[in-house]
């Protein structure tokens, strides 16, 4: 292996959870809060676009203009947002690769930020792309594949949230995936998913506790990598 410096690099953070959890609310106040306190931050978000409040996709989120890159228009973002929102019927193996390439394609600019000494708020990643997939049957080993070689997290946080109390919060119930029967499987395959990296928080709580807490772990996981020492392995 090559001599790896990692003094001065971003960190990686990502925010995962079954739907209406609190993740883009989440990282949206992380991204924001980062930058006030002088820390470089960028957010990124698989697939690449949000919802608006009336419940339609939009490509970039209102509050979040002074954080998001323009990755979320490719051609296979809008082939997603055609899947989610119904508009279209993709085979389930085919949709699968479409996720991850969408993480693929954000690679180079992912990495550029992270060795820039940017760090990183990612709203959803791979482990989202092997839950929902292999909770509607496909293969969990095959759902893995594509992703391999993905750059991996220093910290994810798992926003946990009864589907019960997702249910109740705004616009749960228009897209795919969003049955009760559905998403108590996804939270059962992240739980299987759950490595050294992930931490899990209780999302039950206020936006202004959730955020907290989450503060509070993303700023450990922002000391250790920038202690993290030349690794000749
Ligand atoms: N998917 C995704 C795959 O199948 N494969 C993949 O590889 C990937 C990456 C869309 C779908 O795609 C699937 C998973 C999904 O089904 P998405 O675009 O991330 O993925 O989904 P969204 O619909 O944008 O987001 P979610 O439904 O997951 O919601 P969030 O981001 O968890 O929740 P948020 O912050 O938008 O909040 C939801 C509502 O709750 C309120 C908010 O104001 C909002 O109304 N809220 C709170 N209310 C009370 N207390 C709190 N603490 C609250 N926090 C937020
Ligand atoms: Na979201």
């Amino acid at each position: 292996n090559r001599i790896l410096n990692n003094l001065g690099r971003g960190a990686l953070i990502v925010i995962e959870g079954c739907d209406r959890a609190g993740k883009s609310t989440q990282c949206m106040k992380l991204v924001d809060r980062l930058e006030d306190q002088g820390i470089k931050a960028r957010l990124l978000k698989f697939p690449g676009m949000f919802r608006s409040p009336s419940g339609s996709r939009i490509g970039q989120h209102p509050d979040m203009s002074f954080a998001y890159q323009p990755d979320r228009s490719t051609s296979i973002g809008q082939m997603i947002n055609a899947y989610l929102t119904n508009a279209k019927d993709i085979e389930d193996h085919a949709i699968h690769l479409l996720f991850s390439a969408n993480r693929w394609e954000a690679m180079t600019h992912l990495k550029s930020l992270l060795i820039a000494g940017t760090t990183v708020i990612i709203d959803r990643y791979a482990y989202s792309g092997v839950a929902f997939s292999a909770a509607k049957g496909l293969d969990l080993k095959w759902c893995k594949q594509p992703d391999v070689g993905l750059v991996t997290p220093d910290l994810v946080l798992f926003l946990d949230l009864p589907v019960e109390e997702a249910e109740k919060r705004g616009g749960f119930g228009g897209e795919r995936y969003e049955t009760k029967a559905f998403q108590k499987k996804v939270r059962d395959i992240f739980m299987d998913l759950r490595d050294r990296s992930w931490k899990i928080l209780d999302a039950r709580v206020s936006i202004d506790e959730l955020h907290a807490r989450v503060l509070e772990e993303v700023m450990r996981t922002i000391e250790n990598s920038k202690a993290l020492q030349i690794r000749e392995d």
